[in-house]
């Protein structure tokens, strides 16, 4: 029997590897971390998230996601390192002294498990839903949130893979974030949701060439983080909004959580495999979790208000 403490990032894990590591930490680390689930999959399964906390209530807090997307598999192994760096090296106990932290690091996990069936569904971007009538499996899950819905840069074409869905949060997904981030009426102070590939560290808005109000915060913690990270191995990010930088796309996550949430900083952080596409090999788990985590602790400080 492997030791899931010791095996989790040996390799990107299947969606059950990572439910039982998140759920043996809970067993030896009980005072600091416990698992909750947001909610299920369109195949019933738990989205499973972690609350590491010092005790006391009230604080302020950072939420991260990762997974959105099936394919992007550094995503989630960014965050599930973040999670043992927090949970299991007691050195890292500052960070959480004065606020909370969530973790949920595969939002997708149904699409997660279908790219690892089998080779030929490696590419899977979106969800695996299915309805009566419609030719096509899945919406994108980050089309889905209803801020702006089916704006710009989103698909009504059930096969696409830009497909919005039928309505804003049609996806049990998307509407188990949703729940979840309004449930922590508004302790959450920073946004975060991991992707893949890029290196760019992109704030709202997805649906306008219009910068929020807040810009020259979002800039500037960004910048902090991008200058920390970077000092690891020599990663660049760039930094501004997703339709400056990348392209127009309404429904996606971190827009909701700005705009309709009032969470005060939201970033969407594509992280950086772009030598290997979606496919980042095994050996850049640690290095790219490594890096990431230097900037979640410049977050994770915003948050604190220092
Ligand atoms: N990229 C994001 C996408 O959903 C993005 C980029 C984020 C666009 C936020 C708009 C808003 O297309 C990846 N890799 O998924
Ligand atoms: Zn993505």
């Amino acid at each position: 029997i492997v030791n899931p403490k010791n095996e989790i990032l040996k390799t990107f894990p299947l969606y059950n590897e990572i439910t039982l590591y998140l759920e043996s930490l809970q067993n030896s680390h009980s005072d600091i971390l416990q698992t909750f689930t947001i909610g299920k999959s369109f195949e019933n399964r738990d989205i499973i998230g972690v609350k590491i906390s010092s005790g006391g209530s009230g604080k302020p807090a950072l939420f991260i996601d990762a997974g959105i997307h099936a394919r992007e598999w550094i995503a989630p192994t960014t965050a599930i390192y973040a999670i043992k760096q927090l949970a299991e090296n007691a050195s890292n106990s500052y960070i959480f002294d004065n606020i909370d932290i969530y973790i949920v690091p595969c939002l997708n996990p149904d699409g997660y498990e279908f790219t690892h069936r089998n080779s030929a569904n490696r590419m899977w971007r979106k969800t695996r839903s299915t309805k009566k009538f419609s030719p096509c499996v899945g919406v994108d899950a980050n089309r889905n949130f209803d801020f702006e819905w089916m704006t710009v840069g989103a698909s009504s074409n059930p096969c696409s893979e830009t497909y919005a869905g039928v309505t804003a949060f049609s996806e049990p997904e998307t509407s188990a974030l949703r729940d979840f981030l309004l449930s922590k009426n508004n302790t959450i102070k920073v946004y975060i949701t991991f992707h893949s590939y890029g290196n760019f560290l992109l704030h709202p808005w997805g649906y306008t060439e219009e910068l929020p109000t807040n810009e020259p915060t979002l800039r500037c913690v960004a910048d902090k983080a991008e200058n920390k990270l970077s000092q690891k191995r020599g990663t660049h990010y760039e930094i501004g909004s997703s339709t400056n930088v990348l392209y127009a796309a309404a429904g996606g996550s971190d827009d909701w959580a700005m705009g309709v949430a009032g969470i005060e900083l939201a970033y969407t952080m594509e992280l950086p495999s772009q030598r290997y596409g979606f496919a980042a090999p095994r050996s850049e788990i640690i290095p790219v979790g490594q890096e990431t985590f230097e900037a979640i602790k410049i977050f994770a400080k915003y948050v604190e208000g220092v």
